[in-house]
């Protein structure tokens, strides 16, 4: 685990359809073009791009039940599933660059199947924990870990195209950081699974040091697992991440957000990365800049650049 961490493998998911918002299957590429993969290799990561996925098209997608594009989501999640396997099995720590939400469905499924049982951190503004039933948005990148959970399979009806998914995460092994728009449903769920959470008023409250020391003593009470990190960008104040389908205000700050991805790249234990929700077609070019930017600078400090500096351990300094 600690060895997979120094390689990164990189997969575009350029999808939209779990979401109404035109523009956030672009984010794979503007991440790219922001140089994630040049700046992991000159921070000593290696990185194996498994480039962009292609997703299908599904014609008839009409709505099953008010949830919207039911199948398409369900079909490229499987692809998405499949695609994660691989790079887990080539050893790599999985970088997952979105597309919507409804993403972490295939991402993590595809991740358990390859290495068994996982620990999930959800940075978020959301929850996205809301059943088909429960959804009054129809919007599925508000359901994924509904899709995922063992104790909720009793409360998800099979959809078209989901038949494929088994549930492969115990709520017990889920910690929630960032939360502030949760839906009444969602917050039922979370009290009744007893879900680990940290909202906006935990990280006024402990403070981000604090939070991610209980967050990492929590996951790794009895046995260690493997991470699985799904950040959603609108985790982070829209002040700096303004360019995403459903912003909230008083969000996470740059630096809580960065110092979240750097303890989580220190337990060792990340294997999996999602980000997720960076839509350049929302805001303006500098807003989009600032989104884009944010989104690497996060990445970066999971595979462990650290703002204190650092250099290679065979540094020669320059003799007058
Ligand atoms: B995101 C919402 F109702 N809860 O279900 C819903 F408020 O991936 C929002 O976190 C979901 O951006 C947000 O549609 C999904 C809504
Ligand atoms: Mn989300
Ligand atoms: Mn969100
Ligand atoms: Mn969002």
């Amino acid at each position: 685990q600690q060895l997979a961490s120094r390689s990164a493998g990189v997969i575009g998911a350029p999808f939209s359809g779990g979401q109404p918002r035109a523009g956030v299957e672009r984010g794979p590429d503007l991440i790219r073009a922001a140089g994630l993969l040049q700046k992991l290799q000159e921070q000593g990561c290696a990185v194996k791009d498994y480039g962009n996925l292609q997703f299908e098209a599904v014609l008839e997608d009409d709505p099953v039940g008010g949830v919207k594009q039911v199948r398409s989501v369900g079909g490229a999640n499987r692809k998405l599933s499949e695609a994660v396997q691989e790079v887990k099995r080539d050893g790599h720590t999985c970088v997952m660059l979105g597309g919507d939400h409804s993403l972490a469905i295939g991402s993590i499924h595809g991740h358990a199947a390859a290495v068994g049982g996982l620990s999930v951190l959800w940075v978020d503004a959301h929850a996205d924990i809301n059943t088909p039933l429960s959804s009054w948005s129809g919007n599925m990148h508000g359901q994924p870990m509904s899709h995922l959970l063992h104790e909720l399979q009793d409360k998800v009806p099979v959809l078209p195209s989901f038949s494929w998914i088994r549930p492969c995460v115990s709520a017990r092994d889920v910690v929630y950081i960032g939360l502030r728009d949760v839906d009444p449903a969602e917050h039922y769920l979370l009290k009744l699974l007893g879900v680990k959470v940290f909202s906006m008023t935990e990280v006024d409250q402990l403070g981000v040091a604090k939070v991610m020391e209980q967050t990492c003593d929590y996951l790794s009470d009895k046995v260690k697992k493997p991470i699985h990190l799904s950040y959603d960008v609108d985790a982070i104040d829209p002040s700096v991440t303004p360019a995403t389908g459903t912003p909230v205000v008083g969000g996470l700050t740059y630096r809580e957000g960065v110092y979240i991805a750097e303890h989580v790249a220190q337990t060792g234990l990340l294997s999996a990365v999602d980000l997720v929700e960076v839509n350049p077609l929302l805001g303006s070019e500098a807003e989009v800049g600032s989104t884009v930017s944010t989104a690497v600078q996060l990445l970066l400090a999971c595979f462990g650049r650290r703002r204190q500096g650092d250099h290679p351990p065979d540094y020669r300094l320059p003799e007058p």
